[in-house]
């Protein structure tokens, strides 16, 4: 049974010996040029799941690939360890977070083992040992030498599921990223890093960072929320209150009719000038209870209260009624708006609501709508109007004319305002690294001295209760403080744990350095990243943390380094349809016999493809495909089936079909290769190929020329794949005749090249090929060149030639290319068929257009 295509046992075997000869292994090699590939690396959930398979193959085909052509590639893997969900398992088994996480790391290796995936193991790391968060406490210590970190109280978001706090980008749509609660915003002191002070920086990067895509960029750049403006100052009337306001619209400062304020703005209750105070104060407090998303989005509802109190307009003089508005933000400008309805939706729709003047101070260019009559307000361009000396001026010109005429009165000034803020990164919760800070009476905050690091998490613990674990730990939090020796209380948040992945792809450099994060130099070698792998959902979180902590790193002299990617691959999702019993909900395939519950025998609803997700049901178990089909296949599989970045449908047939062509490609070389196992592949001194054989050759090369390409070109690895597809097709027509030396000499040429190309996708199959092939057992594909095409080859060297006599038809000649005038005469005048057209006749006169046509009048 020698000759039948077993994938577990060739698989093992194979990722047996690569592992005994640490084929992945790789080490600084100044001669060859580098390439560092890397996709995000998991969390250890437990077991892997097809999204993982997805982006870890699409990682393994382009780490082999490059390897191949010659680079130095580095492809480690390590475990993103801290996190809640240990916890929360911890909780539930009555055990410890480490036992979990390291038990699933255990397992998840193998899984990945078992895949095939060429990692240098041994850089692996979980961030979860000291020997790593040691490092990133140290960085935090520097971060505080510098101000970077900060501690301060605010409203912060708080899930009360998840018990802790959430950075504002671990908000979506009000919800917690992790289990999708109902964010709250609670008054905490929390622990900051000063993202902000790098928003400029991170911003003009998104314009240099040629190799991401652009969706992503966009989505940072949009958060980041860049906007030019003013803050103008407008004096409260009868009192010495200013209030000052962000705009970017000081080009319609001459309509600005009332003013709206937060419910939050410090100044609201002195502000508040009418008899029913207190009514108007609860309606204030009401609305800050309000959510914060909802209030800014379009179509919420927009409700003001008036306070009672008036503001001057500085260049009109009139009084303008302040209002305090729910759509105004405290978190954002200063907090304050001076309202221009009829060049402000948000602002139209509130003087609507409570009748204020709508004066139009921008006039469009082209008199296309009727500005005295508005139904809603006109935001675009246009000429000043009612704007006393600068009427007729452009608008553009005018936000600067404006800003400056107030500019000089002291009233204004130019400003930038983001939307990023500061990146909170407290959190409640034991499982992670504790930030190295002690409060001191005395001191006050303190850090950790150096020599003391890593602060510990301690060990022995009770998962008992599922808050603050640590704030009840009296050993951990009584301390002594590092500069005055009174007794002092240790810091009991952790941090984030996007703060580990934000710095893990330097530490993979230098996986094992004891005397600092990592070594300058080996990063210098190694980093940036060339290509990093994964999904587009932490697009504004990782992506942005990892940016700017390589520049915080930078500015702290860790490395020169600007940017941590170079090239981004945002991979699509896999999904599969959904299936749903109408008393049962959602079901498992395994669930559902001929299209009906297993449990109550309703007909199944078959929905939309989605996402595959647990809760939907519509999961495959990466484990059971291997089990069935074998690693390779799984593979080929996701790889075949859409591009990379593209969403991917899951199927079973298409799994199937992977299968199989890998059986036929094995059936084939296993029948060929006995008689071709000692010939050496053809080349040019063997004598000229004619026909088919010169045809096979020439799709061969055609077809090694196209999955060059395609990999090149964004790792089309679908249509790469579909070539060699259509290759075997071809192949499998072409008569092997063993008894031709040239036909054996080009099958060689062939099998060698066809497996070398499929190596990246199918690393086992391949190489058991290659050893029936060649007789070796260990000379790795992976130490090969990839197959590159000879032009010569794929040039088509005949042309087809019309014959024409007076003009009419009468013939087609396949001759070689480039033939000329004298030699086509001869071959047609000496034709058979030809010969009865010419009998008795003189040539008057040939045409002869090269490679296309000849033309005798006669
Ligand atoms: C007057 C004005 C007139 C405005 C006009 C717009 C159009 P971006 O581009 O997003 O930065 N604004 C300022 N601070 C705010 C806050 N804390 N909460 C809610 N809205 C606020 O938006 C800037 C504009 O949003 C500012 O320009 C201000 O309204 C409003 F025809 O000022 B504008
Ligand atoms: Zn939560």
């Amino acid at each position: 049974m020698e000759n039948v295509y077993e994938p577990e046992k060739i698989e093992e075997k194979w990722q047996k010996k690569w592992e005994e000869k640490k084929l992945f292994k790789v080490d600084i090699d100044k001669e060859k040029k580098k390439y560092y590939l890397l996709e995000m690396f998991p969390y250890p959930s437990g077991r892997i799941h097809m999204g993982h398979v997805r982006n870890y193959t699409i990682g393994d085909v382009v780490a082999r690939y490059k390897r191949m052509k010659g680079f130095n590639v580095l492809h480690p893997m390590g475990w993103d360890a801290f996190g809640l969900p240990a916890e929360n398992a911890a909780i539930q088994n009555n055990s410890h977070p480490a036992k979990w996480t390291y038990d699933n790391i255990e397992y998840m290796r193998t899984q990945l083992k078992r895949l095939g995936f060429s990692y240098d193991w041994d850089r692996e790391f979980a961030t979860c040992d000291p020997e790593y968060y040691k490092w990133e406490q140290l960085i935090f210590i520097k971060m505080l030498e510098k101000g970077l970190a900060y501690r301060a109280k605010g409203n912060v978001n708080w899930c009360p599921q998840c018990l802790t706090v959430l950075a504002n980008e671990q908000v979506e749509d009000g919800k917690c990223w992790r289990c999708g609660a109902e964010v709250e915003i609670k008054e905490l002191s929390q622990w900051y890093f000063k993202i902000t002070d790098y928003a400029e920086e991170l911003l003009e990067w998104t314009y240099k960072l040629k190799g991401w895509p652009e969706k992503v960029l966009i989505m940072q750049r949009n958060w980041i929320g860049k906007s030019v403006g003013s803050e103008i100052k407008f004096k409260v009337k009868d009192s010495d209150i200013e209030i000052t306001v962000f705009t970017t619209r000081p080009d319609t400062l001459f309509g600005a009719t009332f003013m709206s304020i937060a419910p939050e703005h410090p100044l609201v209750e002195k502000l508040i000038k009418v008899e029913n105070r207190n009514e108007v104060l609860k309606i204030v407090n009401e609305m800050k209870k309000e959510d914060k998303i909802k209030r800014t989005s379009e179509d919420y509802e927009k409700k003001g209260v008036f306070t009672g109190s008036y503001c001057i307009n500085p260049v009109t003089g009139w009084e303008m009624p302040i209002y305090v508005a729910n759509f105004v933000l405290m978190e954002y400008g200063t907090g304050a708006v001076m309202a221009v309805p009829a060049h402000d939706q948000r602002d139209f729709e509130f003087a609507k609501k409570y009748n204020l003047k709508i004066i139009p101070v921008i006039k469009p260019h082209d008199d296309s709508i009727d500005i005295y009559n508005l139904d809603r307000a006109y935001e675009g361009p246009g000429i000043l109007i009612n704007s006393g000396e600068f009427n007729g001026m452009d608008n553009e010109k005018a936000k600067d004319a404006i800003t400056e005429y107030l500019a000089k009165r002291g009233l204004a000034r130019k400003t930038v305002n983001y939307r990023l803020r500061d990146w909170g990164i407290s959190r409640q919760r034991y499982w992670g690294a504790p930030i190295p800070v002690i409060y001191c009476d005395n001191c006050g905050i303190v850090p950790e001295k150096e020599e003391n690091l890593p602060v510990v998490l301690p060990k022995d613990v009770k998962f008992t209760s599922s808050s603050d674990v640590l704030k009840q730990l009296e050993d951990f939090v009584k301390t002594k403080c590092p500069k005055c020796g009174a007794p002092a209380r240790r810091e009991t948040d952790t941090m984030d744990t996007f703060v580990e992945s934000s710095w893990y792809f330097f530490r993979f450099a230098d996986p094992h350095c004891n005397y600092a994060p990592f070594d300058k130099e080996k990063v210098h070698y190694w980093c940036p990243v060339d290509q990093y792998i994964g999904g587009i959902e932490h697009a504004v979180l990782h992506l942005l943390y990892a940016r700017f902590y390589t520049k915080v790193l930078r500015d702290l002299g860790y490395c020169n380094i600007d940017e941590p990617f170079t090239n981004l691959l945002t991979q699509g999702m896999v999904c599969k349809e959904t299936k749903r019993c109408p008393e049962h909900g959602w079901l498992f395939d395994e669930e559902v016999e001929d299209n009906r519950c297993k449990y109550c025998g309703k007909e199944v609803i078959v929905g939309r493809t989605e996402k595959m997700s647990k809760s939907k049901k519509n999961v495959v178990d990466p484990e059971n495909i291997i089990k069935k089909y074998g690693a390779d296949t799984a593979r080929l599989f996701i790889l075949f089936a859409a591009p990379p970045d593209k969403n991917l449908d899951w199927s079973d047939q298409g799994v199937e079909g992977c299968f199989r062509f890998l059986k036929r490609v094995w059936n084939l070389a296993v029948n060929i290769f006995p008689d071709i196992k000692d010939v050496e592949k053809y080349s040019k001194k063997d004598g000229e190929l004619k026909g088919e054989l010169k045809e096979l050759r020439r799709k061969l090369h055609h077809t090694i020329k196209k999955v060059n390409e395609d990999i090149e070109r964004r790792f089309h690895f679908n249509t790469a794949i579909a070539a060699v597809m259509e290759f075997i097709n071809f192949l499998s027509q072409v008569k092997f005749n063993k008894e031709d030396e040239l036909c054996k000499k080009v099958f060689r040429e062939v099998f060698e090249n066809l497996i070398v190309i499929l190596s990246p996708f199918v690393p086992h199959f391949a190489e058991e090929l290659w050893s029936k092939l060649t007789g070796k057992e260990d000379d790795f594909l992976l130490n090969k060149s990839f197959p590159s095409w000879d032009e010569e080859v794929l040039k088509v060297n005949e042309t087809l030639i019309v014959v024409q006599i007076n003009g009419k038809l009468r013939g087609k000649f396949t001759v070689p290319i480039d033939i000329d005038e004298d030699e086509m005469k001869n071959i047609v005048l000496n034709d058979e068929k030809m010969k009865k057209y010419f009998e008795g006749k003189k040539i008057k006169k040939v045409i002869f257009v090269k490679n296309k046509l000849i033309n005798f009048v006669i």
